[in-house]
């Protein structure tokens, strides 16, 4: 039987756009109509949405760490690996932004909800970062997984467009391990928005093309 297809939305919500949102992403709301409509499109077999879901003490918050190493945006902390201390990673700090349950955390209310058949939470374990929507960076095994592979395996998916925020880090991190489960795997240009446009996005979308993932336009996927 053919491949499925899916439509992964990155968390689209308040925290992450303009004009309130903690983390928000030049942009970020303008993709809204975009995604509204890939959501009323027959190519996809399912759509599913993430929410990053952080408690509030969170590895990622700026604030959860010591001075002077504790600039938002600027600053960047050591993640060790919980099962394994000779394991870990710098990660980049962040503003406090989508807490479990608060306004921030909320999807968009512009997003059309009622066409979406899932929605995965990420990022719940303070321990570590997780910018893919299917596990955080650690391996064999990782630290924490989402309910997002188990989903897409079931329903016979072998294909994913990604769209959402933030291009160079939730969406990126979320393509790239979508290609190493074994999907094919494309971002839809016009639906994203990166953190650090320019440099940023050249360099994520470099390093996506690089690995295989392909970049479209959503006027002629739709079309
Ligand atoms: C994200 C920074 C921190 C994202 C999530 O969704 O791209 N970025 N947490
Ligand atoms: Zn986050």
């Amino acid at each position: 039987m053919a491949a499925k297809t899916a439509l992964i939305i990155v968390d689209l919500q308040e925290d992450f756009c303009p004009p309130n949102g903690s983390l928000a992403v030049s942009g970020g709301r303008d993709i809204i109509p975009v995604v509204n409509n890939l959501l009323g499109s027959p190519v996809f077999d399912f759509r599913v949405t993430t929410k990053d879901w952080h408690p509030v003490d969170h590895i990622s918050f700026a604030v959860n760490h010591p001075e002077p190493n504790n600039r938002p945006f600027e600053s960047f902390a050591k993640v060790i690996n919980p099962h394994n201390s000779s394991e870990s990673y710098e990660t980049r700090l962040w503003p406090v932004h989508c807490v479990q349950g608060t306004p921030g955390a909320e999807l968009v209310p512009e997003l059309n909800i009622a066409k979406i058949d899932k929605i995965v939470e990420k990022g719940q374990d303070k321990r570590v970062e997780m910018y893919s929507a299917f596990a955080d960076p650690f391996e064999n095994p990782c630290v924490a997984r989402s309910e997002l592979g188990g989903y897409l395996k079931d329903n016979g998916v072998g294909k994913a467009y990604v769209v959402g925020l933030a291009m160079d880090y939730c969406v990126r991190a979320t393509a790239k391990h979508a290609v190493k489960e074994g999907h094919e795997t494309y971002i839809i240009e016009d639906a994203t928005k990166a953190v650090d446009p320019g440099e940023g996005w050249n360099k994520a979308k470099a390093e996506m093309e690089n690995i295989g993932i392909r970049f479209v336009g959503s006027k002629e996927l739709l079309k």
